[in-house]
Order: structure tokens, then C-alpha cells, then sequence
């Protein structure tokens, strides 16, 4: 079934808190990146994994080898279960965060393709098909392709095949769920779900949306 994976870009660590215990029961993971992290420090995740929920760090990380193996020990040091990186810095730079991953069991995700209108101009199309193959070729465990743009995601599909397709931009960015979801393997939520009045019964509405819609 496609996952429900909650973005918690919130900058008040109480407040992240709160969110996440009240919504744990409707989600499959959590990400948390810089927005959270900065404000609370990498600590926070010993803090969130008590509600025992698998937790991605984007950093989308995009530096030279070495760099990024050194943020990926430290994000897998403090218990994170998975990190995201930028395809676009090449192989070495991708394997770097893979191999960091697989060293702790963890798993590695590579951005191919941004969800907000600026990311047409220089990731897609083609520029985004081959930082899937690469993707695939670094053994990395699947991408982040756009929720705001399913007939990208359809493109993508068949270079990562069963490799698993993360998707933001349902909501507030206007990515449509219905369309988006029988397409990848997880979509990323965060203002529909953090801003909301209740942010547990959106969380709820989302993931009974999902056991409906995704029959891939
Ligand atoms: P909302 O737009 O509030 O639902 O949040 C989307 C989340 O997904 C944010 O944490 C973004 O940083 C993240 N994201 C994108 O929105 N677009 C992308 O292309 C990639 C990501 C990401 O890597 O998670």
C-alpha cells in the first residue's frame, strides 16, 4: 500500500512533538529536515522515534564525497532510518550517501526531479530520466519525483521499476492524491496535515484515502 509519510516542517520542537504522537497511528513514516532540525538539533529524532515510526532526514545532500559521508554518519548515528540526497552531484557524491546508509541498514533516496514550478526549467524532461538511472545504477533504494507532476512520475517509473518512488506535493502544492497515489510508493505530506486545525484527522482521512486508492 502506498505510504503516508508525514513532512514535519514545523520550528517548535513541543509543537513537533505533539504532531507527530497525534498522528503516528495514521502514518508510515516521518521526515523531518532542516526547518525542525536546525531549530532542535539532530537529537530530535531520539525524541520522535519513540513513537515508533521509521524516520527520514532531508538534508537533500549535495556535496563532495567525503562531505556527504560525513553527514550521512551523522544522520544515521542518531537514529535516523533513511537520508535523502541530490542526484545532481554525480555518482561518487551519490554513492557516498548510499554506502553511509547501508553501513547502519539504513536506506538512501535521490532527488530526480523537484515538485515546485522553478524545478522545470533545469530537472525536467531528461535531465530527471537520467539522474534515475543513476539512481538505480548507485543502488540507491528509490527517488523523489514530483506529486505536482504525475505524467512525470510516469516517465520515471519505468527506469527505477520496483524501486520505490517518494512523492511530495500533494495539498499544498497542489498535487492531486487520487491521481498520485497509485503511481509511487509513498507520498510526503506536510502543510495539509501540520497546518490543520486537527492535524490527526487529516492524517486520518489521508491514510483511509489511500488504503482506497492504492491498488497498483
Ligand atoms: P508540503 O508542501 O508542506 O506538503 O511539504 C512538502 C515536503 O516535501 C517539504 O518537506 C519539502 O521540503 C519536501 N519536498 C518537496 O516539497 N519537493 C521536492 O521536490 C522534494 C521534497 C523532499 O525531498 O522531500
Amino acid at each position: 500500500m502506498t505510504e503516508l509519510i508525514l513532512a514535519l516542517d514545523v520550528t517548535d520542537p513541543l509543537t513537533a512533538l505533539e504532531i507527530a504522537e497525534a498522528c503516528a497511528p495514521y502514518l508510515d513514516r516521518i521526515k523531518l529536515g532542516y526547518p525542525l532540525i536546525l531549530a532542535a538539533g539532530l537529537g530530535i529524532a531520539r525524541d520522535l522515534a519513540t513513537f515508533g515510526l521509521p524516520l527520514i532526514a532531508d538534508f537533500k545532500v549535495a556535496d563532495i564525497p567525503n562531505t556527504n559521508r560525513l553527514i550521512a554518519e551523522q544522520v544515521f548515528t542518531h537514529g535516523f532510518d533513511a537520508i535523502i540526497c541530490q542526484g545532481f552531484v554525480g555518482r561518487d557524491a551519490i554513492e557516498a550517501c548510499v554506502d553511509g546508509a547501508r553501513a547502519y541498514g539504513g536506506e538512501c533516496y535521490v532527488v530526480t526531479e523537484m515538485s515546485h514550478p522553478g524545478a522545470t526549467r533545469f530537472f525536467s524532461p531528461g535531465i530527471a530520466e537520467r539522474l534515475a538511472e543513476l539512481a538505480v545504477e548507485c543502488r540507491a533504494d528509490g527517488i523523489i519525483a514530483p506529486g505536482t507532476r504525475p505524467e512525470r512520475i510516469k516517465a520515471l517509473r519505468p527506469i527505477v521499476r520496483s524501486r520505490r518512488i517518494l512523492s511530495p506535493g500533494i495539498g499544498a502544492q497542489g498535487g492531486d492524491l487520487a491521481r498520485v497515489a497509485p503511481l509511487v510508493d509513498g507520498v510526503i505530506v506536510g502543510r495539509t496535515i501540520y497546518e490543520a486545525r486537527d492535524p490527526a484527522s487529516v492524517a486520518a482521512d489521508f491514510a483511509a484515502s489511500l488504503a482506497a486508492l492504492s491498488g497498483r
